[in-house]
């Protein structure tokens, strides 16, 4: 897809300054009406500075300002767009589904539908509820593990983000992270205690604190088996398996959070990809197609805990809404089908080693990686194993790059604590094009 010419492109020929922009004027509008001027505070540019471009219009691999701009887009709404901003096939799906009303609060074919496709592509996947968010899936799963194992505690992974539920708040990435808050305030101290979060890939930590607070306390064990809320890290060799084991022995629930890996690293998420299977899947956006959804699922014998066939309670009006199950369904029939993932593989891994080369041709030290569609890098002269690891980057450099990618036209995650998404429209010389416009940045850092 080539720039549309009336088009100006990134901040490169723009004729306004920054400040004088239409971006500067909402965003000052905004900062009146919406705390921090954002719904969402990664969005904000706090970490990085300078005024976030605001969005009016996505086609494919690119998005377009309110002042004419148009960027190549690596966030993707944080992931779900792995066809490309309003792909012809769901958005057909949702404009079908919109004539026949958008919401019932009551059962409907489609949901039935999404519920059978889930357990057919994801492999932990027996039973599904559908829910409105990441976060209202991740919430659920934990109360679900709870009140199934009757145990109270939860241990996570430090920079692993598992959305905004009081129980996920402890040294959790993202925009946590990227705002350098610790905890938050208004989450009870008591519920914060019921939260243990350790060192991502390391097996032994797990081992040692499984046995020191007891595994008759520990309800569940929850983990991004690909985290891209600390920037992307991959689990080394033998981590999910040895998760998998120290809660199978422990009868622990061992939750997967795909909202960002699933779909993404492979069609079945993670847990497809490297062969572990979780007992209970939380996912997304991802699903939705880009529009509001999440789901979490999981083992029969723990789902049909859930009310009204148990006791564990749990409910939405929104859940399973007809719009974003047809937009859910259209995309990962379409991924079942048409298989993208060695197409994408070969792009991300075309977008790393175009990175890794042209840093270090600019002597930038530079790690990046990517799994599926999945990318990331950090400011670093060696391999990222954990957040402690991630903290240690050069977070200073990634601001400066940051702003330098903009300019040139390339719209990163605003936060070295972010992961990047490819989507099938991100063609070979797109790809290119980004790794020129790198080029060029990495030979301006100071
Ligand atoms: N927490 C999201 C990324 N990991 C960002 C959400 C947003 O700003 O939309």
């Amino acid at each position: 897809m080539q720039p549309h010419p009336d088009l100006r492109w990134g901040f490169r020929i723009r004729s306004a300054r920054v400040s004088d922009s239409r971006s500067a004027t909402l965003f000052e509008r905004a900062q009146r009406v919406i705390p921090g001027g954002v719904n969402s505070p990664v969005r904000a540019f706090k970490s990085v500075g300078g005024i976030p471009p605001f969005l009016v219009r996505g086609e494919g691999p690119y998005v377009f300002d309110v002042d004419g701009r148009q960027f190549i887009d690596y966030v993707g709404s944080w992931g779900p767009l792995i066809l490309g901003h309003a792909a012809p096939l769901t958005r057909e799906a949702i404009l079908e589904r919109l004539a026949e009303g958008v919401s019932f609060g009551a059962p409907t074919e489609l949901e039935v539908e999404f519920a059978e496709l889930l357990s057919e592509v994801v492999p932990g996947v027996e039973m599904v509820r559908m829910v409105s968010s990441g976060t209202e899936a991740t919430m659920s799963a934990i109360r679900l593990a709870r009140g199934v194992t009757g145990r109270d505690r939860i241990i996570k992974f430090n920079g692993c983000y598992h959305g905004h539920a009081d129980s996920f708040l402890v040294q959790a990435g993202s925009g946590v992270a990227t705002c350098g808050i610790a905890g938050s305030p208004g989450v009870p101290q008591a519920v914060a205690e019921l939260t243990v979060s350790i060192k991502f890939n390391d097996l032994e930590m797990l081992k040692a604190t499984v046995g020191e607070l007891g595994p008759a306390s520990i309800a569940a064990v929850i983990v991004e088996p690909v985290p891209g809320n600390m920037g992307l890290v991959l689990p080394e060799p033998g981590f999910l398996e040895g998760l998998r084991e120290t809660c199978t022995q422990h009868g622990i629930v061992l939750i997967f959070d795909e909202v960002m890996s699933g779909f993404r690293v492979a069609l079945g998420g993670a847990q497809q990809r490297f062969g572990v299977e979780p007992d209970l899947s939380t996912f997304g956006k991802v699903i939705g197609g880009g529009l509001p959804v999440g789901a979490f699922g999981g083992k029969r014998a723990i789902m049909s805990h859930l009310a009204p066939s148990g006791s564990v309670y749990q409910a939405g009006t929104l859940s399973g809404n007809p719009l974003s199950m047809a937009a859910g369904l259209a995309m990962v029939r379409t991924l079942r089908d048409r298989n993208p993932y060695p197409l994408l593989e070969a792009r991300a891994e075309q977008w790393v080693s175009g990175m890794k080369s042209v840093a270090a041709a600019a002597k930038v030290p530079l790690s990046a990686s990517s799994c599926g569609s999945m990318i990331g890098f950090f400011f670093s002269d060696s391999a990222v194993r954990s957040f402690e690891d991630a903290q240690n980057s050069d977070v200073a450099r990634f601001k400066q790059f940051f702003h330098l990618m903009l300019e040139e036209g390339i719209y990163l995650a605003p936060s070295a604590f972010e992961a990047g998404f490819l989507s099938t429209e991100h063609t070979p010389s797109i790809i290119d094009q980004t790794i020129s416009a790198a080029s060029r940045c990495f030979a301006k850092l100071r």
